[in-house]
This record gives C-alpha cells, structure tokens and sequence, in this order.
C-alpha cells in the first residue's frame, strides 16, 4: 500500500512549451507539495527552438525539486518520456502534458484510487474528447479499438497523457518505443507483467496556448509503425496471455 505522503515524480516531455511551461510547472508545485514534501518536477526539454529552455532553467534556479534535462536533437515523445523515467526517484512517477490537457488536482484523487483499489498504474480517460475536433477524435477511436483488438488490453484512451504509475512498474519494464506509442507500449508491458491498471474519468481541457505538434502525420504514421513492430515482437508473450486468459 502506498503511504499517505507519498513521493512523488512529475514528468513533463517539452516540445516548443514557452507560453505554457512556466503555468503547467507552478501548478504542479502547488498541487503536489500539498501531498507531501518529497517530490521532484522533471522537464524533458526535447531540442526546444523557443524559449522554452530558458523559461524552465529559470524555473529550475528558482526551485531545486524542479530539474531539467535537455536533449541535442529531437527525439520525440518517446524519447523525452525514457529520459524522464530514467531521472525519475520517487515511489510514484506521473506524467502529464505540458500543456495541461487536465487539471492537476485529479492527482489527488488519481494516488487515493490507485492506494484504494491497490493498482499499479493508473490511467485517465477523457469523459468528452470531442473538443480536439472531429478529425482528431475519430483517429483517437480507431487508434483505441486497434490496440484493443491487437493486445489483450482494455483501455479507453490509451494516448491521453495523465498516467500515475509505481516506480516498480519501471523497474520491470523496459520501455523502447520512440515515437507517441510509448503510452500504449506501457501499458501493455505493465499489463502483460501483471501489475494491474484503474482507469478514471476527468474533463478535457484542449491546448489554449502555444502549438500543437503531436497530431501531424509524421507523428501518426510513425505510431503505426512502432504498433506493427510491436505486435510482431510480442507475438509470444501476447499468445500465452490471451490462452492463459481466464
Ligand atoms: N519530447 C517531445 N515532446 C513533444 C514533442 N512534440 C510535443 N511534445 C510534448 O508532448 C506533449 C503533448 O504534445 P501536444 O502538442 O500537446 O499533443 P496533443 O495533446 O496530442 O495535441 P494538442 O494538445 O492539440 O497540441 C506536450 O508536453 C508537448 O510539449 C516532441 O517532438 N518531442
Ligand atoms: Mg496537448
């Protein structure tokens, strides 16, 4: 069982963030030092061409929980979420969107489900994602019913970027995806190596600010790509889960 307070990482993956960077880490700070006092705010700064670097570094200076990594070149979301999982120390570790596609405070409730229902990841879906516009979403739902039909798990949205995990879950999953599959990549490993995962509902907030990146086609096409190789990497283990499978 986890204790009361916690420790906890938070792990932002930052891509051209200048105008959201400063708020996404304040509000961190404010909603996880009222859940304890052992925390640390890792920003994975991806090769960034804005300001963003210089806004976290000053962020950092300011705050010695908060932490920045910086890598030379670009080596997208997957990239930047293996370096903050390989910083990360705490007990628990969290990621989220630099953005805020989410209000912060469902950490609270996200570490009281997973002490209460004794689960080793937990997961959080949209209640209404139709705010990212019709394209976006009907991508976002065949993208779920295809891991859902490919892999033996049951997950709504697989993609969205507020998961809270045990650091043990790390410690025995290696985690290789590059690209935005590495969400799907994780689960399923933490699925397959018995750790059990809760999903909850929050409410969606779309980016306000700044610019989206993650939905070109380069990005889309390449979650395909790392999802084929994937399936047929884990064709054994996902064999014998499915025919172990009550
Ligand atoms: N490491 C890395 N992170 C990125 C890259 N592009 C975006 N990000 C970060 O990944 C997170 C999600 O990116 P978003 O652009 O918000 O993607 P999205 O939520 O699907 O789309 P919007 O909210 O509409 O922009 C944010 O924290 C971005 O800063 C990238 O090339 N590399
Ligand atoms: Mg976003």
């Amino acid at each position: 069982m986890t204790t009361k307070r916690p420790s906890i990482s938070v792990i932002y993956p930052m891509f051209n963030e200048e105008e959201n960077i400063e708020h996404a880490v304040r509000f961190a700070e404010a909603v996880v030092t009222d859940m304890t006092s052992d925390y640390e705010i890792l920003i994975v700064n991806d090769a960034s061409t804005d300001r963003s670097a210089e806004i976290a570094e000053a962020l950092a200076r300011s705050n010695p929980c908060v932490k920045i990594f910086h890598h030379e070149r670009n080596l997208k979301l997957g990239g930047a979420l293996r370096t903050g999982f390989s910083k990360a120390t705490k007990e628990l570790v969290f990621y989220c969107d630099s953005d805020l596609p989410v209000d912060l405070t469902e950490l609270k409730r996200a570490v009281h489900i997973m002490d209460f229902t004794r689960s080793d990841i937990i997961s959080a879906y949209r209640f209404d994602r139709t705010a990212e516009g019709p394209i976006r979403t009907l991508y976002s739902v065949v993208y779920n019913l295809l891991v859902r039909f490919l892999f033996p798990l049951r997950v709504k949205d697989i993609n969205f970027s507020f998961k809270l995990f045990k650091r043990e879950v790390l410690d025995n999953i290696a985690l290789e995806a590059e690209g935005s599959f590495i969400d799907a990549e994780l689960l399923i490993k933490g699925k397959l190596h018995g750790f059990k995962i809760v999903q909850f509902g929050v409410n969606y907030f779309p980016r306000n600010r700044g610019t989206s990146t993650l939905a070109s086609p380069d990005v889309i096409f390449k979650i395909i790509r790392e999802l084929v190789s994937f399936r047929m990497k884990m064709r054994h283990e996902i064999r014998t889960a499915r025919a172990s499978a009550p």
